[in-house]
């Protein structure tokens, strides 16, 4: 008496069975779409991470001054502050400003450089600690 209720039950297994198999259907053509667009997806990042042309940009402080005060750079380059009044005794630093992107500081010093790589887009404002009457600057990350 059960074994002729299991029949029906086994037919209705065949349901899910054909459900798998349209899902597994369903899995390969949405894989083989996924694929193929991934690919296309990972190359077009990969352009839009190489083609924009990585610059170095160089920025002085001199005359207790930021120059060029405002950078615009592709993400990936990098900008390198030269210090220029270690012979007045005169000593700065570039220090990212709160509530935006952050750079690591560079310490206060008098002579040298200080590069760093911008690899995130934003806007990043910062200062010299020591004179940010006057010395004020931003870097565009584009
Ligand atoms: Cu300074």
């Amino acid at each position: 008496m059960p074994q002729t209720k299991k029949r029906p039950s086994h037919i209705v297994l065949r349901g899910p069975t054909a459900i798998c198999a349209t899902a597994v259907l369903a899995l390969v053509a949405l894989s083989g779409c996924g694929s193929g667009s991934g690919g296309m997806g990972a190359s077009t990042s990969d352009t839009n991470a190489t083609s924009p042309k990585a610059t170095t940009a160089t920025v002085r402080l001199q005359n207790i001054a930021i120059k060029p005060s405002k950078v615009t750079i592709q993400r990936g380059s990098t900008v390198t502050w030269q210090w220029l009044d270690g012979h007045i005794d005169t000593a700065h630093n570039v220090t990212s400003l709160p509530g935006g992107p952050q750079f690591k500081a560079s310490g206060t010093r008098q002579t040298g450089s200080y590069t760093v790589r911008f690899n995130t887009p934003g806007k990043y404002l910062y200062e010299c600690t020591i004179h940010p009457a006057s010395m004020q600057g931003e870097i565009v990350v584009e």
